[in-house]
């Protein structure tokens, strides 16, 4: 029987949430980089990246198109699982909004596949890539939602900083 998925915020550092799976705003390249992405692959250790070079060696021309997941590993992690995904860079020009929401249904099936009973997002794309907070949480929120109830009971938004959760806070 499908019931209404539980969604939760949290605020705090994602890397010590204990979630089966944790995502991981990553970039196409899939090889690391700074926020959320430094901080996950500091504290799971190098399983992590090994991993991510054999999902770029399935991948075509090595690259995870944004808007697209792929798992790994979580080494260390208190998770199960990473579930990394590349969010758009926002831009002013264009509407880049689709790119971001399947950011979320994406991983979300993927979780789901996994058999992963809960899972953990940051702000995908709301940090180093500049998408402005608000319209974040709400397409964030809006995207978990529309997803068809899988093996996944429990969605968590984990925020970094009083500013992000209050947002999210207000969207919900
Ligand atoms: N736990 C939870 N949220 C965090 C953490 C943490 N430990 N650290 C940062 N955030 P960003 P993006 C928040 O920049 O915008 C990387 O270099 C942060 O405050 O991590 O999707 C990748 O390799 C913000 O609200 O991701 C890509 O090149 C949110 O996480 C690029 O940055 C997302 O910020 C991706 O940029």
């Amino acid at each position: 029987m499908s019931t209404a998925l539980g969604l939760k915020l949290r605020l705090g550092d994602i890397t010590e949430e204990m979630a089966d799976v944790i995502v991981n705003a990553a970039n196409p390249g899939l090889l690391g980089g700074g926020g959320v992405d430094g901080a996950i692959h500091r504290a799971g250790g190098p399983e992590i990246l090994a991993e991510c070079r054999q999902r770029k060696k399935e991948l075509p021309g090595g690259q995870l198109p944004r808007g697209q997941a792929v798992a790994t590993t979580a080494g260390r992690l208190w998770a199960r699982w990473v579930i990394h995904t590349a969010g758009p860079i926002w831009s002013a020009a264009e509407d880049r909004s689709a790119v971001l929401a399947s950011c979320y249904t994406e991983s979300l099936r993927l979780a789901n596949d996994l058999g992963a009973t809960s899972i953990a997002f940051p702000a995908i794309s709301a940090g180093v890539y500049g998408w402005p907070l608000e319209d974040a949480a709400r397409i964030a929120i809006s995207s978990v939602r529309s997803v068809p109830r899988g093996s996944v009971a429990e969605v968590r938004f984990v925020l970094f900083g009083s500013a992000a959760y209050e947002t999210f806070r207000s969207a919900l």
